[in-house]
């Protein structure tokens, strides 16, 4: 039986007018009473997406794991961790997509595996073993690790193994040593894995970090003082990165109706546009993360203000950065990054009017959007009181780096507060009963008190609520053109109020008016509706001159009617 999928834009992939949602199966619903979310509790909440519209399921790990790092620690590729289920249930949940007419996107991460994996077994066991080049290892030097690289979790990159007396490469957790993809064995058996997931029918990837298998093969040390770390994502995207992808395409990607996304941390525009150019057949599109590095001052843990200004600046110059030759993807969530209406909008007083104005200025731009669990909902970040509430290795380890550099106790909740992964990974709040309706045991990470309030049983008939307008830009997504393929400009860039976006397509002008901040804004009389103007999305209300806090509009009008001053 063919799939019911949308029917894409003529002559466009299925993923250029499509909205992909981000189950983190880990917080999203757990069906078994463990406390841990898993792939029946998925599949028993499919109904919310076929509600809400979207396209494919982005589906992060869920393969066997001693999980380390919540599954992107991965020691079998082609099964699923019992703590998820079966790959039975796996199929089961391919299969109930495909009949509501879901894609599903398979997150792989293939920059390192699992230190429980056979392949580093095998490779650890013995320096003339097989696999000893799948991974970097390197002599010491001078007793010391063989280069001046740091984890992106705290500490060395670099772990000494007594039994062969060499050190391994862990640009993450020590539980999770790199491949080594100049290796061409390592690269067939990773291109075997994708096809025989492709041949159980998937319809795509989400590659983890993915910028990081191009590493200089001579590992040099990176540019900073001597006897400091060098930590940074440009670890990667040495000239090989290319090299890799388009074998990868070559190898397992052509010729299949498939999307794509490549997770790289600290890209350029420039390296994105070489990624997701269509003409150099390498990915799709790319997770830049030059927005959700903005609040970060001397590192994550150092929280910045954004002045609205470089915020959208930020994200228009992706647009014009890949205009032409590339494609956007676009998310304020994810499982990695503090809650949007938290970190950019306002969570108290105007959460509702924040949380849908960020989501309209989001999905009014050129791109594929992104929806997280519990995005759609308004959910905020998690607001932990105590230490012991935290989960995620990342933030221990900053917590315990913030404390040995003199930072008190209040300090670090607030540093982990504003930046810690988990503020995503709290449980999706479901409805106001025991653990949110997330499970019926012991959740592994704490629900938000505010569940009582923010809830999808709360939302799921109301038309003003986060969810009804998640479901209308959606749907304004797949019915209006303009949208997907329309031109992009921001107007009036310095204002530190207006996000205003004009997009155009054929004779369709969409004008997006947002006031993004707590005070009312009077609007120039470019910006107020007019005669004609069909209000497609309408926050506002009220007086057409003014917007008040958090309010926005988009309008629709036909080309020639009074365009947007540009
Ligand atoms: O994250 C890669 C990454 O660089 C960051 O998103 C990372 O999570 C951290 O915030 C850096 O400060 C990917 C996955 O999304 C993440 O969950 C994994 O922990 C990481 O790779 C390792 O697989």
């Amino acid at each position: 039986m063919t799939a019911p999928f949308r029917a894409p834009l003529p002559g466009e992939p299925w993923w250029r007018d499509a909205v992909i949602y981000q189950v983190y199966p880990r917080s999203f619903a757990d069906s078994g009473g463990d406390g841990i979310g898993d792939l029946r509790g998925v599949l028993i909440r499919l109904d919310h997406l076929v509600d809400l519209g979207v396209d494919a399921v982005w589906l992060s790990p869920f393969y066997p794991s001693p999980q380390v790092d919540n599954g992107y620690d991965i020691s079998d590729y082609r099964g699923v961790d019992p703590v998820f289920g079966t790959l039975d249930d796996l199929d089961a949940l391919i299969a109930a997509l495909h009949a509501r007419g879901i894609r599903l996107v398979i997150d792989v991460v293939v920059n390192h595996t699992s230190d429980q994996h056979p392949w580093f077994q095998a490779s650890r066991s013995d320096r003339e073993d097989l696999r000893r080049g799948w991974y970097y290892w390197r002599d010491g030097r001078d007793g010391k690790p063989p280069n001046n690289w740091g984890s992106l979790f705290s500490g060395p990159a670099w772990e000494l193994d007594p039994a062969t007396g060499q050190y391994y490469l862990h640009t993450f957790a020590a539980g999770q040593p790199d491949l080594d993809w100049q290796h061409g064995g390592m690269r067939s058996a990773v291109h075997d894995m994708l096809r025989w997931w492709l041949d159980r029918g998937v319809d795509g990837f989400r590659l983890d970090v993915i910028s990081m298998i191009g590493k200089d093969p001579t590992l040099p040390d990176g540019p900073v003082p001597e006897g400091a770390q060098y930590a940074a994502p440009s670890m990667g995207f040495a000239p090989s990165l290319h090299e890799h992808l388009q074998e990868l395409h070559r190898e397992v990607l052509a010729g299949r109706d498939l999307v794509t996304i490549g997770e790289t941390p600290g890209a350029s525009i420039e390296q994105a546009r070489l990624i997701a150019d269509p003409r150099r057949r390498e990915l799709d599109m790319v997770f830049d993360f030059a927005h959700v590095s903005l609040d970060h001052g001397a590192s994550k843990w150092d929280h910045v203000a954004v002045p609205l200004p470089t915020l959208k600046g930020c994200l228009a110059a992706w647009q014009q950065g890949l205009a032409d030759h590339g494609w956007n993807s676009l998310y304020w969530d994810n499982h990695d990054q503090p809650r949007v209406v938290s970190r950019f909008g306002d969570d108290g007083a105007h959460r509702v009017a924040s949380a849908k104005t960020l989501a309209t200025v989001l999905h009014l731009h050129r791109g594929t959007p992104f929806v997280y669990q519990g995005e759609e909902i308004g959910m905020t970040s998690a607001h932990f009181t105590a230490l012991e509430q935290y989960r995620d290795l990342e933030s221990r380890g900053a917590a315990a780096d913030l404390r040995a550099t003199g930072h008190d106790e209040a300090a670090v909740l607030s540093a982990l507060a504003a930046a810690s992964r988990d503020n995503a990974r709290t449980p999706v709040q479901w409805d106001d009963g025991p653990q949110a309706g997330f499970t019926t045991g012991t959740p592994w990470i704490s629900v938000n008190p505010n569940a009582a309030e923010i809830n999808v049983a709360a939302q799921r008939g109301e038309p003003h609520s986060v969810l009804a307008h998640y479901r209308r830009l959606i749907a304004l997504r797949h019915d209006e053109p303009a949208l997907a393929l329309g031109s992009f400009a921001l107007l009036l860039p310095d204002h530190d109020q207006l996000w205003v976006i004009v997009r155009r397509h054929g004779d369709v002008e969409l004008l997006v008016v947002a006031n993004c901040s707590a005070q009312a804004v009077t609007l120039p009389a470019e910006l107020r509706p007019r005669p004609g103007d069909e209000l497609l999305l309408d926050l506002a209300g009220g007086a057409p001159d003014a917007l008040g806090p958090w309010h926005s509009r988009v309008h629709r009008r036909r080309r020639g009617a009074g365009s947007a001053a540009t």
